[in-house]
Parts: structure tokens; C-alpha cells; sequence
């Protein structure tokens, strides 16, 4: 397994892993064109790619960070019937309502989301691969304790505790338009773990965290980074700022490894993120990570507009894989 993997990108794909994601009330059959679309640009037939088939994330995995409460809650709820409008209180506590509504299947989703990310951790940790690319994780939001904003579980938390077994110090960059305020949460008591978020920073903006002054607390002091950014953010600011605080992090941190939330909803046309990005300024930010030649863990996130999302995640693909993208646009 480890020979024919060497020197190779991992792209963590399964069918049950998008049939999971597309059923997601806020992204609705949003898996299928990212994969759609980076299937036929024929992306995953390059020879420095190997598609990877994760396994889904065992019970004790999903408590290593969430709650035992909170996961046996899910598990309760694996067979709930979505038809019936029976959402108890016990149910909000945890999160479930509103922006994660319960949704069937609950249990199994969260095994195989958290699975994926899982999987791609153990591919970095015990050095078959050295960057890993999951278009279907990314879900920043989710607490130890509870749901929040669209995200039900947090695979980030648990792919960096894993992989802070074999790599001393972690940054985690969080390029989507919302603050990534669960990892940055599970982390701010860490030296080891880096968080560094960019994010629109506005009245009423979700989750209203990240400022500049929420820099860690106790022995994690200055290990959280929060850069908050005015609404309408364009590629001039956002990069020009990513990259001056990305060097210098780099330059001084000494990071063994980085995850990168890779989020699509800062760009143009986002109906959520309303900002200005574009496909070029958020490529010039990973053509930055991706100099720094460290063990790499590409993650998904946020991105409303399905389309220009799949765009973002097939041309970030295209740089990874340093190959050019066709002129030939795909049907899909
Ligand atoms: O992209 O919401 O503003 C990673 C990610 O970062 C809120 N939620 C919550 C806090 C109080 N509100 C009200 C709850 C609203 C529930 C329904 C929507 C319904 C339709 C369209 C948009 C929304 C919506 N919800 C827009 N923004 C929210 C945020 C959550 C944003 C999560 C971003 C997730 C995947
Ligand atoms: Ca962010
Ligand atoms: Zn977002």
C-alpha cells in the first residue's frame, strides 16, 4: 500500500461519502458537482493522483472529541422520523434545529464524514502521502457538545488530533468566509496547534467571533490567529494580508504540518459570504501554503453557490496536482 501511494496525492472519495453530503439540507447535492466536476476534467486520471476509499469513523473516534452525551444523542437519532415535526428541547441543547436540522441518518453521516477526514489524517501521519485532499470535510463549526452552522460534527478537530501524534506542531488555516470558531475552540489551549482564521468580521455575520484581539488563552496564548475582514473583502486585501501573515507565521511557528479549511464562500456571487473573492486571489493563497512544501491536509468547507464552489475546488485541485486545467469545459 505505502510503495504504490509514495510521492502520490490522495483524494479521499467514496459513493456513500457524497450520497451523505448531498443530502444536506444547506448544500443539497452539492458533493456530486464538486466530484462531477473534477472527474471530468479528468483530474483524478493524472498520474500523481490515487483516489482513496475511506472507512467510516468508529464510536470512540467521534468521543475523542465530541461529548459522549452529545454522540449517543445522534445515535438515538440515526432512525428519527425527518416526516414528523418532533423536535424535543433536548434537541436544540444540542445544537439540532434551525441550521442542523435533524437529518436521517444522522449517526451514519457523522461516521462517514468524520471517517474521511480520519482516513486522510492516518495517510499523513504515517507518511504514505504527503498531502491529502478532502473536498467533502471541512465542517469548522461543529462544538465538543453540539451542532452548529450547518456543521454536525467536527472531523477537522479530530484529523489534527491525530495527527498531532506524529507531527509536533500543526497550523490550521481557515480560508471560508466564517470564522472557524470549533476548531479554534477545541485549540486555544495549545502551543502545538496554530489555528488562523480569515474571516468577514461584520454586525450579525455568523458565528460573531474572531476578533483580532481572541489570541488563545493559558499556555495558547498567541497560538490563535484571527484576521477579521470588511464585508465585500476583495483579492487585493484578502491576499495581500494572507500573504504577509502566512510568511510570518511560517517563518516563526516551525509547523510540521498544516490542514487547510479550504472554504468557497468568500468568493464572488456567494449568497452567504457575500464578498469578493475570486477563483485566481484564493489560488494565490494556496500556490503560497503549497511552497511551503510541509505534509499538507486540503479540506473543504463552506460555498453556496454550487457552481462557482465545484470551479473553486477542481481549479484548487489543478495547482495541487500542478497540472493545468483543461480548455475544454466538462458538461457538468
Ligand atoms: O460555511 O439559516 O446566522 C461552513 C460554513 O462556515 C445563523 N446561521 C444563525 C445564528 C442565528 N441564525 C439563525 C438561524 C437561521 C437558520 C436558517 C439560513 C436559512 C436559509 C439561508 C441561509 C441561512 C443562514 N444561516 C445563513 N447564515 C446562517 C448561519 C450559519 C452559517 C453557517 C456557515 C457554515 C460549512
Ligand atoms: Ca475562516
Ligand atoms: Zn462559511
Amino acid at each position: 500500500m505505502s510503495e504504490i501511494l509514495k510521492n502520490k496525492i490522495a483524494y479521499i472519495y467514496s459513493d456513500d461519502l457524497v450520497t451523505h453530503c448531498d443530502k444536506l439540507p444547506a448544500m443539497k447535492n452539492r458533493a456530486s458537482i464538486v466530484h462531477d466536476l473534477v472527474r471530468n476534467y479528468n483530474l483524478l486520471s493524472q498520474e500523481n493522483i490515487v483516489v482513496v476509499k475511506p472507512r467510516d469513523a468508529t464510536e470512540d473516534e467521534l468521543k475523542s472529541f465530541h461529548s459522549s452525551d452529545y454522540i449517543d444523542l445522534l445515535k438515538s437519532l440515526n432512525s428519527f422520523d425527518t416526516s414528523l415535526d418532533n423536535i424535543e428541547d433536548n434537541h436544540l441543547e444540542f445544537g439540532l434545529g434551525y441550521d442542523n436540522v435533524i437529518i436521517e441518518n444522522v449517526f451514519d453521516f457523522a461516521s462517514c464524514l468524520v471517517g474521511s477526514s480520519v482516513s486522510a489524517a492516518r495517510l499523513l501521519a504515517a507518511k504514505k502521502c504527503k498531502t491529502v485532499i478532502n473536498w467533502f470535510g471541512g465542517w469548522h463549526h461543529a462544538q465538543r457538545d453540539s451542532a452548529a452552522g450547518f456543521c454536525y460534527v467536527n472531523d477537522i478537530v479530530i484529523a489534527i488530533q491525530i495527527m498531532s501524534k506524529f507531527f509536533d506542531k500543526i497550523i490550521y488555516v481557515d480560508l471560508d468566509i466564517h470564522h472557524g470558531d470549533g476548531v479554534q475552540n477545541a485549540f486555544e489551549y495549545s502551543s502545538k496547534i496554530l489555528t488562523l482564521s480569515f474571516h468577514k468580521y461584520s454586525q450579525g455575520f455568523f458565528p460573531n467571533t474572531g476578533n483580532i484581539d481572541d489570541i488563545g488563552q493559558s499556555q495558547g496564548k498567541y497560538y490563535t490567529m484571527n484576521i477579521p475582514l470588511k464585508d465585500g473583502v476583495c483579492d487585493k486585501t484578502y491576499v495581500d494580508i494572507f500573504n504577509e501573515v502566512f510568511s510570518m507565521v511560517i517563518e516563526n511557528f516551525k509547523a510540521e504540518a498544516l490542514v487547510v479549511q479550504c472554504g468557497g464562500d468568500g468568493l464572488i456571487e456567494d449568497p452567504l459570504g457575500q464578498c469578493n473573492l475570486t477563483l485566481k486571489g484564493l489560488g494565490e493563497c494556496i500556490n503560497k501554503i503549497l511552497k511551503s512544501d510541509l505534509p499538507t491536509l486540503f479540506l473543504g468547507g463552506g460555498g453556496y453557490n454550487f457552481p462557482n464552489t465545484a470551479r473553486l475546488w477542481a481549479y484548487l485541485t489543478s495547482l495541487i496536482l500542478k497540472t493545468d486545467l483543461s480548455n475544454d469545459i466538462p458538461d457538468t
